[in-house]
């Protein structure tokens, strides 16, 4: 037998492996909590845990590190990572890209957690700028929605109505309708904590070291980055205008 002839014909086998992100393209790499309403049903705090929030913004600045992105942005479950068009990492293979997003969210949530956790990975490409602000609008708006729902749910829930009960109270109904259930309840959806309702981002910023050389006593300044995170992000257009900042940082200094 052929050692090299078979391993040829293996790989072949290994149809995806050549798939790469499309060149030019901004991509985005989401991971996603696997189950994540059982997970969190007896651990965490319902609808939301400050405790669950830290974890998750410390597995999105792992994976935002790890896959040399250029801004994350974190609600409920899930973790998206922006990639610049010109991003090189791992020669823009699809299949390592997403394995290793979903593997070190699994890995970095576990360890901090101390409870096993599974995340599921896919990626999202678009063709300009206006695709990526449209992009992060939409899993913002996501996050929002789901966060009334959420709170809605749980406030009737913790009221003695079932699962089913409670669902079909709010199939259906408009925004509105679940606005004022909140504040039938006395809690006012607008004035809950930002992230919450709006998620959190981790960007990377400049910030100045001042050194002393030890030699001569001489004073030096030099340029660093660090991970910097905000959780009182802002919505809609003034998200956008956010949004465009952070491209404009995001983009490779000239030599
Ligand atoms: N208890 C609790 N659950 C949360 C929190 N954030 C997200 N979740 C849960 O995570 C789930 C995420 O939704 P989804 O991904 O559609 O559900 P999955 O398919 O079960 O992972 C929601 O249903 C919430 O129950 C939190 O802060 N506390
Ligand atoms: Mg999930």
């Amino acid at each position: 037998m052929d050692a090299d002839e078979l391993a040829g014909r293996m790989r072949q086998g290994e149809w995806f492996h050549s798939l790469r992100l499309l060149p030019g393209a901004w991509a985005v790499l989401r991971v996603d909590g696997r189950g994540f309403s059982r997970f969190t049903q007896e651990r965490f705090e319902k609808p939301f845990d400050p405790l669950f929030h830290r974890l998750m913004v410390r597995t999105a600045s792992t994976l935002l590190e790890e896959l040399q992105g250029v801004y994350a942005y974190t609600q409920s479950d899930e973790i998206s990572v922006l990639l610049r068009p010109d991003a090189s990492l791992f020669d823009r293979e699809v299949e390592k890209l997403v394995s290793l997003s979903a593997g070190l969210a699994s890995a970095t949530f576990t360890h901090a957690a101390g409870v096993p956790a599974v995340f599921d990975g896919r990626v999202w490409l678009g063709a300009d700028e206006r695709a990526v602000l449209d992009y992060f609008t939409w899993r913002q708006a996501d996050g929002s929605r789901c966060s009334l729902q959420g709170w809605c749910y749980w406030t009737l829930r913790k009221e003695g109505l079932s699962a089913a009960q409670a669902t079909r109270e709010l199939d259906g109904k408009p925004v509105a309708f679940k606005n004022e259930l909140l504040f039938q309840r006395g809690i006012n959806f607008n004035e809950l904590p930002l992230w919450q309702r709006r998620g959190s981002a981790i960007f990377w910023e400049r910030y100045v070291k001042e050194g002393v050389d030890p030699r001569d006593g001489s004073r030096h300044q030099t340029t660093r980055r660090r991970l910097g995170v905000d959780s009182e992000l802002p919505m809609k257009e003034a998200y956008e205008r956010y949004l465009r900042a952070v491209l404009a940082r995001s983009t490779p200094e000239p030599r």
